[in-house]
């Protein structure tokens, strides 16, 4: 069987995905595209003998797209996966699910309606063989109970239409999936503390910023976000245990000696650094299709994230510790 595949959305990571289902995944296709701006829609639809269709919902309604995906801006996140959940289709959605947790919540209730897991939500972390191994030990008890960890999430620079609330909202977004992923909890508050601004970036932006997490179990997880750093996309994460400490490891790099000097280089951007991670994703996305057995980030996980998104945007705005007030997590979802 192959999936026939509609992509909505055809910026930056919507080509790179095309490509991805294109070039690397087997059992799937590319069959339609959609973009607000139709001739770039039609410009990344030529490149894989796709149709170029006139809307999103085209795509959604189009007979020969089995599963959709969403790239398209945040905002438009949740009328594209709520409409694929009405055409009864599997959804991949990057993130966010949506940009409100009452939004995710409606697409929680209409996929319980629907009586079957359809939303997949693109916290791509969870692919990423580091990340996965540092899942592995935690859950192995080699290190004992987690009771810290420590995080940085740096970007080498931000656009000026990159706003104090996106730090969280567009960036830490990925750490507060990864932070209940290998911890295996939710987080119940959050914090954030401003540093000095660094002066390479635009007047509006709090940068860096300084966030501390409080899970169920009381650990705590302290994350800098740093989106001018000048020097390239790094990631870092250490959760220490009662007994030992398991670390990230940088991503593979030769050591070049000359010069008087040893170095190695620092990737530059998400797409380098977590490439064999979006191809693994996808791969074990369609791989559940054809299973019919979903088993990825699921939309409670995009709901659950939203939360505490909010939770850290009013600690940033108010500077005290705010509590995060999820849901309970309906058995649906595991
Ligand atoms: P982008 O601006 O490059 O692309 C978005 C595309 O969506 C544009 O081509 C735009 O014309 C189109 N679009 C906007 N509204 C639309 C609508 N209503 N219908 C159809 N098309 C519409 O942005 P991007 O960097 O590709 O980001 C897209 C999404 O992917 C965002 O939600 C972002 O947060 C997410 N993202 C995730 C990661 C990751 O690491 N997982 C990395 C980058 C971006
Ligand atoms: C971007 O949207 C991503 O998802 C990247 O992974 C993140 O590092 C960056 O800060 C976001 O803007």
């Amino acid at each position: 069987m192959t999936v026939g595949i509609g992509v909505i959305g055809a910026g930056m990571i919507g080509q790179d995905h095309v490509r991805r289902i294109t070039d690397v995944v087997t059992g799937a296709e590319v069959v339609a595209v959609a973009d607000v701006d139709a001739a770039r829609a039609e410009e990344v639809a030529s490149r894989v003998h796709a149709r170029a269709l006139a809307s999103g919902q085209d795509v959604i309604d189009d007979d020969l797209v089995d599963a959709v995906v969403v790239t398209s801006w945040g905002p438009t996140h949740a009328e594209y996966v709520l409409g694929a959940i009405e055409a009864g289709k599997y959804v991949f959605c990057e993130k966010p699910l949506a940009t409100t947790a009452e939004d995710c919540l409606r697409i929680v209730d209409a996929e319980q309606a629907s009586g079957r897991r359809l939303v997949q939500v693109g916290f791509m972390r969870r692919y990423d063989a580091g990340y996965r191994a540092m899942k592995q030990v935690i859950d192995s008890g080699e290190i004992g109970a987690p009771l810290l960890m420590h995080c940085v999430h740096r970007n080498r620079s931000a656009p000026e239409s990159y706003h104090s609330d996106m730090a969280v909202q567009d960036t830490a977004i990925h750490e507060i999936d990864t932070i209940r992923w290998l911890l295996d909890e939710d987080i119940v508050s959050a914090q954030v503390v401003k540093p000095r601004r660094t002066s390479n970036r635009f007047e509006h932006l709090q940068d860096p910023q300084f966030m501390l997490f409080e899970t169920a179990s009381g650990a705590r997880v302290d994350l800098e976000v740093f989106v001018n750093c000048r020097y390239g996309y790094d990631i870092q994460c250490e959760t220490v245990g009662e007994t030992g400490t398991v670390r990230l490891p940088d991503p593979e790099s030769v050591w070049v000696r000359g010069a008087g000097q040893l170095r190695a280089n620092v990737v530059q951007d998400w797409k380098q650094r977590f490439g064999a991670a979006f191809d693994l994703e996808f791969t074990e996305w369609v791989s559940s299709i054809e299973d019919a057995r979903p088993a990825g980030p699921s939309a409670w996980d995009g709901y659950a994230a939203a939360v505490i998104s909010d939770a850290t945007t009013e600690a940033l705005h108010s500077g005290h510790v705010v509590s995060v007030l999820l849901k309970d997590r309906p058995a649906f979802y595991g």
